[in-house]
């Protein structure tokens, strides 16, 4: 790469150096800022030297861990690279990676797990502590010297605006059409200063294009050309299309009875096999000008956006398989006015979400009988990813809906049961449950009408029984009536499948 296309500020241009070079500018026990959401923006040169350098400390009998923020998942050239090394002490505030998981579950590595809209408010407030250095990938500098971000925003604002020192990584594989899509938001501040955010449609851009950086703070700048994880996306099979079906049924209805308008309300979708059936079923159905407020762009809202049926997406990150990234990097002018992609303090506010009245769809691990939902720890004790956007939708969504095939590994699971085994999103909070077998409309219902209504539209017919005996029982035996249980009894299902392999044993 010609490091003047790229880098056409000359006081930074003056700071490029090799990614070892600026590895070595992180100390042991530093706390780092990364940039990346859900595999898009991370950087990937950096990481990789500083576990290296981890690697070598290591051998030598030295201690040397290191303290990682990022936006959500990143890559394994990040996350991977540094668990692997024994390098990373604490982890915020998501996590996918599987050998970084395998630490955490090891108990080897602190991991806060928290709601990914209360990251930067919370590093303003100062509860987590100083940040040391900010280690952020863009696609180029301009000429005054702001930055132009890539493929995610997440946190870099906060992390360029709060860290002592900044090591930018400029990778020439993202595009240059990347920029003007980005709408970075400096009007947040804190309590008492607060003020309304004056979105009030997801199209709105209320910031600027670029991030402001202090070029004194900025101690290396590292060229790189590396495409982002970009994992492909499994076609979606017959659960995730039933459970689509499922899903377009409901909306069908509610637009029918007039509570939903015509081109439905802003989206929001987690990412998967199973939203993605969501997003194809969205193609063929009757809904146009419909919008999109969210924390990803996948690959089935490219298709949306080019069919004219989605009018705009608005989110923090791209989440694209390698083919839908080749694609969209040569049709970038096509969607450039047509995506928005801004902090995540902003894309998942729980005021705007509120405001929008956003449509919340989200995977589940397990559903209770009365509607709690446990998103993020199987068996209640380990971790699978964290409850990453999740939270901030579901509570303040106009309607919170949460998907999921009826039973996993093979059937020896199911995931209704008679109670959650660790709960991420209360009952309150979650309105309708849809499963390859039906969908629950819990809204208004008590929790025994609840447990019925689960039990019979989203179990599976081989658990039914089973759910059946236990909520009988529990009615029998409770000590109170309003959410029967037997507390002895309602994570029995769970010991078994930990003793056996098998809920049913
Ligand atoms: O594990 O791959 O080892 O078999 O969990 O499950 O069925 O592939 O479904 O990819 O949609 O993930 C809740 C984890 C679902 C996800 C969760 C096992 C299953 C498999 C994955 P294997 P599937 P999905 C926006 C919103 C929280 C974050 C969020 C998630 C693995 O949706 O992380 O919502 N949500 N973000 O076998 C034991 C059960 C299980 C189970 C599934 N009941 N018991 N294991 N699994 N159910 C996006 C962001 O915020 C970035």
């Amino acid at each position: 790469m010609l490091a003047d296309q790229r880098i056409k500020n000359e006081t930074l241009r003056a700071k490029l150096m090799s990614a070892e070079d600026a590895a070595a500018l992180i100390a042991n026990g530093d706390t780092i800022g990364m940039s990346g959401f859900t595999g898009s923006g991370y950087p990937k040169a950096v990481p990789q030297a500083l576990a290296a350098r981890i690697e070598g400390e290591h051998a030598k009998g030295n201690p040397f861990k290191v303290r990682i923020w990022t936006g959500a998942s990143t890559g394994p050239e990040l996350d991977g690279a540094l668990a692997k090394a024994d390098g990373i002490e604490f982890r915020l505030p998501y996590n996918s990676d599987p050998i970084a998981r395998e630490k955490i579950n090891n108990g080897e590595m602190n991991y806060f797990d928290m709601h990914l809209s209360q990251v930067a408010p919370m590093a303003w407030q100062g509860f987590l502590g100083p940040l040391d250095v900010a280690v952020v990938e863009i696609s180029g500098i301009t000429a005054g010297g702001d930055l132009i971000p890539s493929s995610s925003i997440g946190n870099n604002k906060t992390w360029l605006d709060t860290a002592d020192k900044i090591i930018l990584e400029v990778n020439e594989w993202q595009s240059e059409m990347l920029d003007g899509m980005h709408d970075i938001y400096y009007g947040t501040a804190l309590p008492p200063h607060r003020k309304p955010i004056p979105l009030v449609k997801p199209d709105d851009r209320i910031g600027q294009q670029h991030f402001r950086v202090d070029p004194s703070k900025v101690v290396a700048v590292v060229q790189t050309s590396t495409p982002d994880r970009n994992l492909p996306f499994a076609k979606p099979d017959a659960v995730a299309n039933a459970i689509a079906g499922h899903l377009l049924d409901f909306f069908a209805h509610e637009v029918a009875r007039g509570r939903l308008p015509e081109n439905l309300l802003p989206l929001q979708s987690g990412v998967g096999n199973v939203t993605n059936a969501v997003l194809s079923g969205l193609m063929e159905a009757p809904y146009e000008d419909m919008t999109s407020f969210t924390e990803v762009v996948q690959d089935g809202m490219l298709d949306l956006l080019e069919a004219g049926k989605l009018r705009m997406a608005s989110a923090t990150a791209f989440s694209l398989s390698p083919d839908a990234a080749e694609h969209f990097n040569t049709n970038a002018a096509f969607f450039r006015d047509k995506l928005v992609l801004r902090p995540q303090e902003i894309s998942n506010h729980p005021e705007l979400v509120r405001r929008l009245g956003c449509i919340a769809m989200n995977g589940l691990i397990e559903a209770d009988i009365y509607g709690n939902v446990n998103s993020t720890c199987v068996m209640g004790s380990r971790i699978q990813n964290g409850i990453g956007g999740s939270g901030d939708f579901a509570r303040n969504a106009y309607v919170s809906i949460f998907m999921t095939p009826s039973t996993a590994k093979g059937g020896a699971i199911s995931a209704i049961v008679p109670q959650a085994s660790h709960v991420d999103h209360i009952a309150q909070d979650v309105q309708v449950i849809v499963t390859e077998q039906g969908l629950a409309d819990l809204r208004g219902l008590s929790p025994r009408q609840r447990a019925e209504v689960i039990i019979e539209n989203c179990a599976h017919p081989d658990y039914r029984p089973m759910l059946r005996d236990y909520y009988k029982r529990a009615l029998a035996g409770s000590y109170g009536k309003h959410a029967p249980s037997l507390p002895g009894q309602s994570l029995s299902w769970h010991q078994r499948f930990i003793d056996t392999g098998d809920m049913r044993g």
